[in-house]
């Protein structure tokens, strides 16, 4: 099922390994037309317009399309016990890394007298938009509104697709999340039209506001939704655009090969699109992950998107020389989730440059991750991890930098600043130093 790409003996460059390495391919750009008009229109005609998109490519906007504080409270009554139980645990494990994680504030003395800070400070408000249709997952709402509270964040509006089976509300469980946030700003808006609301506010027909503009918006969603926060990034801040799922596996002849092939099965399972890649030196092992994964894949609930997961360009095997070469195929690959199952994993996973995530040895699967590990599950996908980070508490900060000097201290690289300022041919630059400087001044 899973296609071989044996690079033994060949001795690739870095070159060579980014275009063997196996990626989806997904067009946003080609989505931007579509979206455009209806984020202008958003913005031109606010609720009048979301309701029209609710209708149109939803199942219909229910009468209010802020919920209720209620509505939000009396979904959580109607949970599962053990599912509250399990979120509620997931959100102590989340709160308590994140918290851990807010950077501190730097102050540096450079001389008597000339002092520079810099100060971490939250984003105001905050936008989280939250998938309906296939995947609904309280656990995403958990990861993005958890960072942004850890953050220091105090607004935080939630929106998702009104649901059908739930007479034009949100799904019961994305709201018992919210519940249990302490969220109570929450919409029944989806697709693009949500991101315009987000980004541009939203006025009701009576005049009165529905949605304030948010400065930062998150969440996952279709490739429409992925498309409008590509055009409101610039107006708003936004996270990383994320793909399809997708797991790469370091293995040695000491791994188990049952425990990776259902680490593989784990994130095809999300969609056919996902990727699941196993990049091991022991053919041995590679053919035993291989018949496993063929054995559990034809029982599995949902075989239908997760054969095509391992069936696609998007997944392989790939056969390596050695441990050494493993691991310039995973930084290489850039694995949103990357997991070790070597000999001395963890020296391995010092080793890695890019992942969005590591998980280290055979008893921290990427699944533990997805719900209470602590860490954030909303990581960087298609190789964008050798440049960017997963969601954290920095996606919802700023750092902003804070100068004092005193008179002394300015006197003291006043004339550097004013040959700088004269070498740029910037002369106003220097006189606002020399006025300071000046015996004259007042
Ligand atoms: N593996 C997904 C997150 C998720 N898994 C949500 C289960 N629910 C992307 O990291
Ligand atoms: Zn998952």
């Amino acid at each position: 099922m899973l296609r071989r790409i044996d690079i033994r003996g060949q001795n690739l460059s870095t070159r060579q390994l980014l275009e063997v390495v196996p990626r989806a391919e997904i067009d946003i750009d080609a989505a931007l037309e579509t979206v455009r008009p209806i984020l202008a229109d958003v913005r031109a005609r606010g609720e009048v317009a979301l309701r029209e998109y609710g209708d149109r490519f939803d199942s219909g906007s229910p009468a209010n399309l802020r919920i209720a504080p209620a509505d939000i409270e009396s979904a959580l009554a109607t949970l599962d016990p053990a599912v509250r139980e399990s979120l509620e645990e997931a959100i102590r494990r989340v709160r308590q890394f994140h918290e851990a994680t807010v950077p501190p504030a730097v102050s540096v003395d450079l001389a008597p007298g000339a002092r520079v800070s810099q100060r971490w400070v939250p984003v105001a408000r905050v936008g989280l938009y939250v998938p309906g249709g296939l995947a609904v997952y309280p656990s995403s709402v958990v990861m993005n509104v958890v960072a942004a509270q850890a953050a220091g964040v105090t607004e935080i509006a939630v929106t998702t697709p009104p649901q059908k089976a739930f007479a034009g509300a949100p799904h019961p469980s994305i709201l018992a999340a919210c519940a249990l946030l302490g969220v109570t700003e929450v919409y029944a808006v989806g697709g693009a039209q949500a991101i315009g609301m987000l980004a541009y506010g939203a006025t009701r027909t009576d005049g009165s506001v529905l949605c304030d503009p948010v400065d930062v918006i998150t969440g996952p969603g279709n490739v429409y939704v992925a498309a409008a926060k590509r055009a409101v990034n610039g107006t708003v801040g936004i996270d990383s655009e994320a793909g399809p799922t997708e797991i790469a596996v370091i293995a040695d002849d000491s791994a188990n090969p049952g425990f990776i092939a259902y680490d593989l099965l784990s994130q095809a399972e999300h969609d056919p699109m996902a990727g699941s890649v196993l990049i091991t030196d022991s053919a041995e092992l590679a053919e035993a992950v291989g018949e496993r994964l063929a054995s559990i894949v034809g029982v599995t609930k949902h075989d239908v998107r997760a054969k095509e997961a391992l069936g696609g360009v998007q997944s392989a095997i790939i056969l390596t020389d050695n441990l050494e070469q493993s691991i310039r195929v995973a930084d290489a690959y850039g694995a949103e989730h990357l997991e070790i199952h070597t000999r001395d994993a963890a020296a391995v996973a010092g080793r890695i440059r890019n992942a969005g995530a590591i998980f280290v040895g055979p008893y921290s699967p990427v699944p533990l991750g997805d719900y209470m590990a602590g860490s954030n599950h909303v990581l960087p996908t298609g190789g964008t991890a050798r440049f960017a980070s997963g969601l954290g508490v920095t996606s919802f900060l700023r750092a902003v930098s804070v100068i004092e000097y005193d008179e002394a201290a300015l006197a003291q690289v006043g004339h550097k600043v004013i040959a700088l300022a004269n070498a740029e041919d910037l002369p106003a630059h220097g006189e606002a130093i020399a006025a300071r400087l000046s015996p004259t001044s007042d």
